[in-house]
């Protein structure tokens, strides 16, 4: 027992996580100076026989349906700050806790306007009407009998990292980078069911609307979506959860998340853009001039480093893996670069996990701490040639005054200590 422990003394750690820290830390000493001593006590030592070794374990179906194990129950989504109304706020991804590069059902972050809606899918209908030669209602039931599509994809709400706009924020990258998952989507195309209703040549938009109290609605230009929108009923292989949209919700791969309308009630056909809410006082980029730019809907090429990032803590010099995310609105992520001293000089990162259209590709790079102060960057490059820009370059082409759409280059800086904060 004693050795056990021993080895999983945490090279990488943070105060509120430290269960989740040691397993990187294990593996972070296994592949550097660490692993040859820890080895020999192995070799030289027979295993402890545990408690658990020796009793039973729990019984089938406890519980039914499946948790996460008790010692990882630091990995949970949070909030930044009280919701303003109840049912209002938002509640962010874990990032720095997950691997590869889905995100499980119970950790997709949560943005809602007027709390979640409890649907009964046997009542639930989806209409599609306006400028169709035969308006349609649909049931949940016929949705399940389209023929189907299944595509991974991230979510993205354009609020996230709003916080990083004026400079650091000291926060870590839950509170940062955490309004963003990725799932893979089932559902039906959203052209298939256009095909049922007959497109007037004149409709170039739709209006989606929500079931929900705020009844989100959002207008989309038909022209960019139709090749890839789902109606989706189902994420990560089951039935939708009530918080990300059951019974039924419309992905719009790469689009803001704003517009990725949930609890999906109706589709409209139309011929311009119905200057909603959603699309007018908010979800708009104000530039520095003092004009808005509306209609902003393609999530721009960003990446983060999840692992170390701010709260973690290096407690042993050597090798480390640095691992993130990186992923672009507009494609394929092509390329991500690396940087140990605040963006002078880069490498080229290995791409660890599948690379997928408009989802988060996971990346992973060899780095010595040798105990020196460092600052860990990294850059996103996607298939349009696209690069991720610094902060500063950001600021200087859109200014401040925006609050959505941020995707500058994030800075850890890793101090002497092994102290890892955004700064
Ligand atoms: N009907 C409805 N759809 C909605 C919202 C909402 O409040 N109501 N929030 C939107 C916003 S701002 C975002 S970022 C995404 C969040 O999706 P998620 O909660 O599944 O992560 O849903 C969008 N769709
Ligand atoms: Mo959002």
């Amino acid at each position: 027992m004693k050795r056990n422990s021993k080895l999983a003394q945490p090279a990488l750690v943070s105060d509120s996580r430290r269960d989740t820290m040691r397993k990187l830390a294990a593996g972070a000493l296994a592949s550097g100076l660490g692993m040859r001593a820890h080895a020999q006590e192995a070799a030289a030592t027979p295993l402890a026989v545990e408690r658990w070794t020796v009793t039973p374990g729990a019984p089938l179906l406890s519980p039914p349906y499946g948790v996460p194990s008790s010692f990882e129950g630091n990995v949970i989504r949070r909030s930044a700050r009280a919701p303003a109304m109840p049912g209002s706020g938002s509640s962010m991804t874990p990032l720095a806790d997950l691997f590869g590069s889905v995100t499980p059902n119970g950790l997709v972050y949560e943005r809602h306007h007027a709390g979640v809606p409890k649907i009964d899918p046997a009542q639930h209908r989806v209409v599609i009407h306006g400028l169709v030669r035969q308006p349609r209602l649909f049931t949940i039931d016929d949705l399940l009998r389209f023929p189907s599509e299944t595509r991974v994809h991230f979510l993205e709400c354009s609020g996230n990292t709003g916080s990083e706009w004026s400079g650091p924020s000291g926060l870590p990258v839950q509170f940062t980078h955490g309004l963003l998952s990725c799932c893979e989507w089932t559902g039906v195309r959203l052209s298939t069911l256009l095909d049922e209703v007959g497109v007037d040549q004149s409709a170039q938009w739709i209006l989606a609307e929500g079931a929900d109290g705020a009844a989100m609605t959002r207008s989309l230009p038909l022209a960019r979506i139709l090749d890839r929108a789902l109606v989706v009923y189902a994420q990560n292989g089951e039935r939708l959860r009530p918080e990300n949209g059951y019974p039924v919700r419309l992905i719009v791969p790469g689009f803001e998340g704003n517009t990725n309308i949930k609890w999906l009630r109706r589709i409209k056909l139309v011929q311009a853009p119905e200057m909603t809410r959603e699309e007018t006082s908010k979800y708009t980029n104000l530039l520095r001039d003092g004009k808005a730019r509306q209609f902003v809907f393609e999530m721009d090429a960003k990446s983060v480093i999840t692992r170390p990032s701010a709260g973690h803590r290096l407690t042993t010099h050597g090798y480390y893996p640095i691992s993130g995310y990186a992923w672009s609105g507009r494609g394929r992520i092509r390329r991500v670069d690396i940087s140990a001293d605040g963006g002078k000089t880069w490498r080229t990162a290995r791409l660890t996990g599948p690379v997928q259209d408009r989802a988060l590709t996971r990346f992973e790079a060899d780095w010595y701490w040798n105990g020196g102060a460092a600052n860990l960057q990294s850059r996103a490059i996607d298939e349009t040639g696209y690069i991720q820009p610094t902060h500063a370059a950001l600021v200087a082409a859109r200014g401040v005054n925006s609050q959505y759409h941020y995707n500058g280059i994030q800075n850890w800086r890793v101090e002497e200590t092994g102290e890892v904060r955004n700064a």
